[in-house]
């Protein structure tokens, strides 16, 4: 259980610049994208693209923060850590939806302040800011401080009926890998009210944040795609959890109501429990 909190006015201090750098990275990324954005290159995949916006975003984010926390480390989706020495650090999803951004679907600047490591199961997230890439919308949230869109305070959907929820979800970038995911929500979707895919895992996050659906779950994220979402989501009330009920990490994130949470992350418990056993018993047949 991490008890690490910043002085107030350090606090105040990380998340303006959270908030400022943010913006200034969405307020390019649109700019970038009205005159045409095209791949750069890919990553884990052939369909796991970069653009060259991913790029100049980053380094314009990193430069600013220089500038701004220049004792502060920084790890970013795209170019190597840059070690700090005051235990904070900034952890950069510059344009988190990457695949939505080339189409031009929704898409976010996520940037976060975390103390202590940039490990998901160790960090204390302190301040975060999801700027919408195309739009106005600033979710941002500091410890203890609340989440907000804009000035407005956000709260998360309160409830534990799973048939009831709205649940969010995404994809990763090999098939292999979303074939498993698809067979994993083959059997969650008949067991609540409907399902959501954004395309961006920050924005899946707010949409909670903001009480706009009950529930979002995804494994295989990234730390950039976990660090500003999470920190969003438990400012709003909700928490977010991996299925040892742990902090969400890079094998899976369950970000909701408590009583939400604990139901999916059960049902997913499960749905593990079965394909193993089933796995065992082709293992012991073949
Ligand atoms: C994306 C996430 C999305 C996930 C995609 C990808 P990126 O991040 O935001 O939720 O489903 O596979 O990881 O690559 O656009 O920064």
């Amino acid at each position: 259980m991490n008890t690490f909190h910043p002085a107030d006015d350090l606090r105040e201090e990380i998340w303006q610049v959270t908030k400022e750098v943010a913006l200034q990275g969405a307020q390019r990324a649109t700019q970038l994208q009205a005159q045409g954005v095209s791949q750069l290159t890919t990553k884990s995949s052939p369909v796991d693209p970069v653009t060259q916006a991913d790029l100049e975003v980053e380094e314009l984010l990193r430069s600013r923060l220089a500038q701004l926390r220049p004792d502060d480390g920084i790890t970013g989706e795209e170019l190597p850590l840059t070690p700090g020495k005051s235990g904070y650090f900034w952890v950069i999803d510059p344009i988190d939806g990457t695949v939505n951004y080339l189409y031009g679907g929704a898409s976010a600047v996520s940037v976060a302040c975390v103390y202590g490591s940039v490990d998901p199961g160790t960090w204390t997230p302190v301040a975060c800011a999801i700027a919408e890439i195309g739009s106005d919308n600033l979710y941002h949230g500091a410890l203890g401080a609340g989440a907000y869109l804009g000035e407005d305070k956000l709260s998360v959907r309160p409830g534990g009926d799973l048939q009831k929820a709205l649940v969010g979800t995404g994809f990763g970038y090999t098939a292999q890998l979303r074939e498993q995911q698809g067979h994993v929500l083959a059997q969650v979707i008949g067991k609540v009210r409907d399902i959501r895919r954004t395309g961006a895992a920050a924005l899946e996050f707010a949409a909670v944040a903001a009480g706009r659906q009950d529930l979002y779950f995804e494994g295989n994220l990234t730390p950039f795609d976990l660090a500003a979402g999470t920190l969003l989501v438990t400012e709003a009330g909700g928490v977010a959890r991996n299925l040892q009920d742990g902090p969400a990490d890079e094998n899976m994130a369950i970000a909701g109501g408590a009583g939400y949470v604990t139901a999916l992350r059960e049902l997913l418990l499960q749905i593990d429990s079965d394909a193993a056993s089933e796995q065992s018993e082709d293992d012991f047949e073949s």
